[in-house]
């Protein structure tokens, strides 16, 4: 059905043009002109739906896919920022695909809901690249997905946190984003690498991987059981590692010795609060996706056949390691 509306569309479209005897694009039917981006060839366009602004991480992942998919490298990106909306970012891939582009890249915020958009996606023969976070979608629905191992990263998190704590341990959880990919799988990852130890998680809350959000999680957690009623804090990214951080010196207690906390992402701010021992353990999570995903958009659009899943590898900072490491860190 949409086929046949659109193919008339289109059919009317090209009359008009000729008609009023000029053409949009190249005739390569993705509506750019020549010389449109990156000068005299053809510019790939390709819509960005990104989560949002919510974290460290997420500026550092930004500037990567904008830096990646820019005019020089012969794209003419297309880019929103969803503030961490589900359906704000449904709305916006929606858009992408009415206007046509040639590619679309997403980094979902909650991995279910996608199956819709997905295939009008797939209807409209504009290609889907996944970066950063998964979904549950049938992978018959995208090309390709380029990230992290987010059970393997909450698994690291949960060897460190195992190996430390031998005695009787009370342990709070500031959660990502609910139903996202990392938020999911790091909590996985974590509990079933303390399972056996005497750490006890005594509440799990999500504080949508902000500084806010976890600075007020925590405030409640020290409500509710005292500072000295806390030992360890486990959260799902550094952001919400550093706002627990300003509630556990508001309580009066010293971050990283009264109560640890092991993070992940090593941002540069958490990596700086790993050095001041404010932060215990960092699990790595890489950021810098653009390259990669760039030449999955390239490849794609070539009609190459690409791997279906592209795992970037983490590395895991302790105080030392982050010593070493912080002066030549990118992001
Ligand atoms: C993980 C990424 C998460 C980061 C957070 O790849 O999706 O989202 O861990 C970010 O900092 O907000
Ligand atoms: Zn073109």
């Amino acid at each position: 059905m949409r086929k046949q509306i659109l193919s008339k569309l289109a059919l009317v479209g090209v009359i008009a043009l000729t008609a009023a005897g000029c053409s949009s694009g190249d005739g390569d039917g993705d509506g750019a002109t020549p010389g449109e981006g990156g000068g005299g060839g053809d510019a790939i366009t390709v819509g960005f739906a990104q989560t949002g602004s919510e974290s460290g991480w997420r500026s550092a992942n930004t500037e990567s896919m904008k830096t990646a998919f820019s005019a020089e490298n012969g794209f003419d990106l297309v880019f929103n920022a969803a503030d961490n909306d589900p359906a704000a970012q449904i709305a916006a891939v929606r858009s992408f695909i009415n206007q046509g582009v040639d590619a679309i890249v997403i980094a979902p915020i909650v991995e279910d809901g996608w199956d819709d958009v997905l295939q009008e996606a797939k209807d409209a023969d504009i290609p889907v690249i996944l970066e950063d976070r998964t979904v549950t979608a049938s992978d018959d629905l995208y090309a390709s997905w380029v990230g992290l191992d987010f059970t393997l990263e909450g698994q690291m998190a949960g060897e460190w946190a195992a190996e430390t704590f031998t005695e009787p341990t009370t342990m709070v959880v500031l959660e990502g984003t609910t139903g996202s990919a990392p938020a999911n799988n790091r909590a996985d990852g974590f509990d079933a690498a303390i399972e056996g130890t005497p750490i006890e998680k005594i509440d799990s809350q999500t504080g949508d991987f902000t500084r806010d959000g976890g600075k007020s999680v925590m405030e409640g957690f020290l409500q509710k059981f005292g500072a000295d009623g806390i030992d360890l804090v486990y959260a799902h990214n550094d952001d919400m590692a550093l706002g627990a951080i300003e509630a556990i010196e508001a309580a009066g207690a010293e971050p990283g010795v009264d109560i640890k906390i092991v993070s992940i992402d090593a941002v540069r701010d958490g990596m700086q609060a790993l050095v001041d021992g404010k932060i215990n353990y960092i699990v790595e999570c890489n950021p810098l996706l653009g390259d990669k995903a760039a030449a999955l958009v390239k490849a794609v659009l070539a009609g190459e056949t690409v791997d279906k899943r592209t795992i970037v590898e983490d590395q895991a900072f302790d105080q030392e390691a982050a010593k070493a490491a912080l002066p030549d860190r990118t992001y």
